[in-house]
């Protein structure tokens, strides 16, 4: 009997007591304490007839306890699925539908606009608020601390994320015990982590980033983490001197670079910074090496693959690189016609093979063979190169894809809206540069002939389905998209056109 994302990530913690999780208020949690929670959580989920293999669908804001939900759900094999907490009930009725999930965990106060769609998918619904309050931990409470951990292998489903499509189609992308294990201890050694690492935690826990990459980086290791609600500049400033090492998406960077506070005496016990999930610009990673003597490290990932490579932790971090390909990783730059391997220093797209590549998208057998070759490969959708020292660049993408913030946003799940908006003939959404979220959406609308569509009016329908880091920031009237002699947008142009809307000084 075995259980290897829990032997080898918390199993190896039972019972010690050391730190875990530093929280804002000083406080500390130990391993034991965490796994407790973890256990009374696992009892109660089994307690309402989940079984291994059910999944369970989480929109909370993080806390300890959502965490805990997180290492209840690996402990009773249980397939955790966490999502934004700022979708909307329209977009969660999509994922608790495709998912099957057997169980959904919300706050309390959107638990009256999910009770019917809760209701109509056979799933119970259950609360847990950001202070850890609602039903679920109210049934925990009464549940005993020990857990007999579900017999899972590696190949076993241990998560759904899931990512929006260029059709507008959310996918969920199921991860094995496999694939998140093999990329954490990977990820250990790379990095250096040990248990006397202290990792500042700001980042939300569902995503790849906050969840896989820096919570199981942190157990595996035996190390422990400042675990904040979200990122609060004053809380990184008051409490950068406590930590060694930090992950975060390129805002996490420009926002410290903006405040004069931020200097090296603040980073002096730090041994690591971390960037990924958007490309960092060269001019932050020399800014903040100009200002802290450290070289930001970054890295490349994806929901579907977990990390694929870094820049190395001892050799040359190099500015505008994702650096080489992980041990366990093979990468590859292949031409988007053909397939065929290009040389080094030719653009094309990215592919990738190995143990973090996941199984698929939940019962989309057609848009997983368009993606994951047979042979093992994953098509990325980026587009990038190798240079003459195995250096990878990521030069742009393939995939019509907007990444504000770390967060993705997919231009036709917004554009199919604002088709459907009267007055509107068409619409494009493109990307443009932000300064603190790197790239924020615009819709472009063509008025039907003899309308004027009402922006506020269609804004408000934008609100009503859409998570808010989706809105466009701007609505723009034109009297025709630009195309080529195919008749496709010409979406460089549209970007070009409105490439400094928000960064001109
Ligand atoms: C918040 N808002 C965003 C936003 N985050 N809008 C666009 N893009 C975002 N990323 C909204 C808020 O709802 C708010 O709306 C307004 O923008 C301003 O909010 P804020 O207070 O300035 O934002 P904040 O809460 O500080 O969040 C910004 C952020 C956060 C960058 C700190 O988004 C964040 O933590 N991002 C990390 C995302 C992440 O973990 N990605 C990893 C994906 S995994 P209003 O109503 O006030 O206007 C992956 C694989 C890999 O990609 O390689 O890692
Ligand atoms: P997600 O689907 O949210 O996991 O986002 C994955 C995408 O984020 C990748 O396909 C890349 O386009 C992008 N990404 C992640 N890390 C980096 C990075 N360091 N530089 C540039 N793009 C990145």
């Amino acid at each position: 009997m075995g259980n290897p994302l829990y032997d080898r990530l918390l199993g190896i913690h039972a019972g010690k007591d050391t730190p875990f999780l530093h929280l804002p208020d000083g406080q500390t949690l130990t391993h034991a304490t965490f796994l407790d929670t973890a256990a009374r959580l696992a009892n109660t989920m089994t307690g309402l007839e989940m079984e291994p293999g059910d999944r369970v669908a989480v929109q909370v804001e993080k806390s300890v306890e959502a965490l805990a939900l997180y290492a209840a759900c690996v402990q009773a094999g249980l397939i955790f699925l966490p999502l934004n907490t700022g979708y909307t009930t329209q977009e969660l009725s999509y994922f608790i539908e495709n998912s099957g999930a057997s169980l959904v965990v919300c706050d309390e106060a959107n638990e009256a606009g999910l009770a019917e769609i809760v209701q109509k998918n056979n799933a119970r619904l259950e609360t847990l608020n950001a202070d850890g309050s609602g039903s679920l931990m109210r049934r925990a409470l009464g549940m005993l601390p020990a857990f007999q951990p579900a017999h899972r292998s590696e190949d076993d489903l241990a998560a759904f994320l899931y990512t929006s499509g260029t059709t507008g189609r959310s996918k969920g992308a199921m991860l094995t015990q496999a694939n998140l294990l093999s990329n954490a201890e990977t990820l250990v050694q790379e990095w250096r982590f040990t248990d006397d690492d202290v990792l500042l935690h700001a980042l939300p826990i569902f995503h790849t980033h906050g969840l896989f990459v820096a919570t199981n980086v942190v157990l595996a290791s035996g190390g422990s983490m400042i675990f904040l609600p979200k990122f609060d500049l004053e809380d990184i400033l008051r409490l950068m001197p406590q930590a060694t090492a930090m992950m975060g998406v390129p805002t996490f960077y420009t926002r410290l670079l903006s405040d004069d506070r931020f200097a090296q005496d603040l980073t002096q016990d730090m041994r690591l910074f971390i960037s990924g999930s958007a490309p960092l610009l060269a001019d932050t990673h020399v800014q903040f090496e100009d200002r802290t003597g450290h070289r930001i490290l970054e890295r490349y990932g994806m929901t579907e693959t977990n990390m694929n490579t870094s820049n190395p932790y001892d050799g040359e971090r190099r500015a505008g690189t994702v650096g080489f390909p992980l041990p366990d990783v093979e990468l590859k730059v292949t031409d988007p016609k053909t397939g065929q391997t290009l040389a080094d220093g030719e653009i094309g797209i990215i592919e990738v093979r190995g143990p973090n590549v996941f199984q698929g998208y939940w019962q989309m057998p057609d848009k997983t063979a368009a993606e994951l070759r047979e042979d093992g490969f994953f098509i990325t959708g980026d587009l990038g190169r190798i240079d003459e020292d195995g250096y990878v660049h990521i030069v742009g993408r393939e995939k019509d894809l907007i990444i504000s913030g770390g967060y993705n946003i997919y231009p036709k799940e917004i554009e199919l809206l604002l088709d459907e908006q009267p007055g509107v003939l068409e619409s494009a959404v493109i990307g443009v540069p932000h300064p603190d979220f790197g790239e924020t959406p615009i819709g472009i609308l063509v008025p039907a002939p003899g309308h004027t569509p009402d922006i506020e009016a269609i804004m408000g329908a934008v609100r009503d389905a859409l998570a808010r880091f989706k809105h466009p920031r701007q609505l723009i009237l034109l009297d025709e998209l630009p195309r080529n002699t195919m008749g496709k947008v010409q979406k460089n142009i549209l970007r070009d056109r409105c490439k400094d809307l928000f960064t001109k000084t």
